[in-house]
């Protein structure tokens, strides 16, 4: 059925009242209008040498042309970050770009900014030029204005990719740099099993703890000694339903890509008791299908939760809520780490890593009370 159509007001018009879009107001370009604020603002202050009034005049117009070229081309090269060598990036770094953005997704962005960068010298050169010729006033204004110009259109032609570079460093400044020529050790679960609360209480990371699933959104590392003076990363990782990757959830495709990248060994946690909200059967149906895609991948099975309910079956029991079984977890941990003979390789300096409190003595783990709640 048709709208209705508005009423006409006295004088025969139609008064039409435009529908709220819900899109915040403000500038379409806010990333380029920032860039080109800062850059005509500089060169706004640029002033002109000479020993005729009209070659100050000129000169003025060629520093407010090279002072905004320089601003602009620097603050795109900033842009680009350490984005710029993606090959020295860690594979799980790569992986998180290309699952975000699609293959090729970052590189066609920092081609971009590259090519917009090469833009802004190209015309930077060609009112050089034209002011070298110039020999009246208005001709000097003109080329300010044009250059001014052209660059605001490179820049807005930019924007999103520039949104994007910056997206991307954000989402990679707080991830652990996994590598696969680094162990470090994912734990890996359901939701809501209780994957936070282990990594917080073995380690100094500060991790959201909820009575709810989805809490964990992204992956980050605490630091536990499992060889001799090497502090390996313990990966706190998002709820994971299945083992294919073809979730909606980037959070869940990112537990899939730390287990991926992480290293050889990995901790499967379960809740036997159903408090997660997942019976133990699809439980054990996703640890046999991770079994199925990573069979290079030692899972180290453990059943959290204890303190609610103590299974039968063979598995480690503990309880991040008591503390019950985690410092036999550790030992284990260890062994494993020495069986493998990761303990020959020589010592490496932590990953990079934001969660950490500073590191200190080898924490009691028995008796740590703190449960990284947040
Ligand atoms: N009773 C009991 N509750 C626990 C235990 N370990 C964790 N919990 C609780 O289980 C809930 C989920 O804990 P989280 O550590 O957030 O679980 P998670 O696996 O990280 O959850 P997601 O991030 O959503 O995947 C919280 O309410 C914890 O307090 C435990 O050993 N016993
Ligand atoms: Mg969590």
């Amino acid at each position: 059925m048709p709208a209705p159509r508005p009423p006409r007001t006295r004088s025969g018009t139609r008064k039409v009242t435009v529908p709220a879009t819900g899109r915040p107001a403000g500038p379409a370009h806010p990333l380029a209008d920032a860039l080109l604020e800062i850059a005509f603002h500089r060169a706004s202050k640029a002033a002109g040498s000479g020993d005729s009034s009209l070659n100050r005049r000129r000169s003025q117009a060629h520093r407010k042309v090279a002072r905004s070229a320089a601003v602009l081309l620097r603050q795109l090269r900033q842009a680009e970050g350490p984005l710029h060598r993606l090959e020295d990036l860690t594979a799980f770094s790569r992986a998180l770009l290309e699952d975000r953005y699609g293959p090729g997704g970052i590189e066609r962005s920092l081609l971009r900014v590259h090519r917009a960068q090469e833009r802004l010298l190209g015309f930077r050169t060609e009112e050089e030029k034209r002011l070298a010729r110039a020999d009246a006033p208005y001709a000097f204004g003109g080329s300010v204005r044009r250059f001014y110009g052209r660059a605001a259109s490179v820049l807005f032609e930019v924007e999103r990719d520039l949104a994007r570079l910056k997206e991307a460093q954000e989402l990679l400044s707080d991830r652990p740099g996994l590598s696969g020529a680094l162990p470090a050790l994912p734990v890996v679960g359901f939701p809501n099993v209780g994957k936070s609360s282990l990594v917080a209480r073995l380690t100094r990371a500060r991790l959201r703890v909820a009575p709810y699933p989805f809490t964990t959104l992204s992956t980050a590392a605490g630091h536990l000694a499992l060889r001799p003076g090497v502090q390996t990363p313990l990966v706190d990782t998002p709820g994971l339903r299945e083992a294919e990757g073809r979730s909606s959830h980037a959070a869940e495709r990112e537990a899939l890509l730390a287990l991926e990248h992480a290293g050889p060994v990995a901790l499967f946690l379960f809740d036997p008791s159903g408090r997660c909200g997942w019976p133990m059967e699809e439980q054990e149906t996703l640890l046999n299908r991770l079994k199925e895609r990573f069979p290079a991948r030692r899972f180290v099975e453990v059943e959290n939760k204890a303190d609610l309910l103590r299974t039968p079956t063979g598995r480690r029991k503990i309880s991040c809520e008591t503390g019950d079984g985690l410092p036999e977890l550790v030992e284990e941990l260890r062994s494993i780490f020495r069986e493998m003979g990761a303990d020959r390789l020589p010592p490496l300096p932590p990953l990079r890593e934001t969660l950490d409190e500073p590191p200190g003595q080898d924490r009691d783990l028995a008796t740590n009370p703190r449960h990284g709640s947040g």
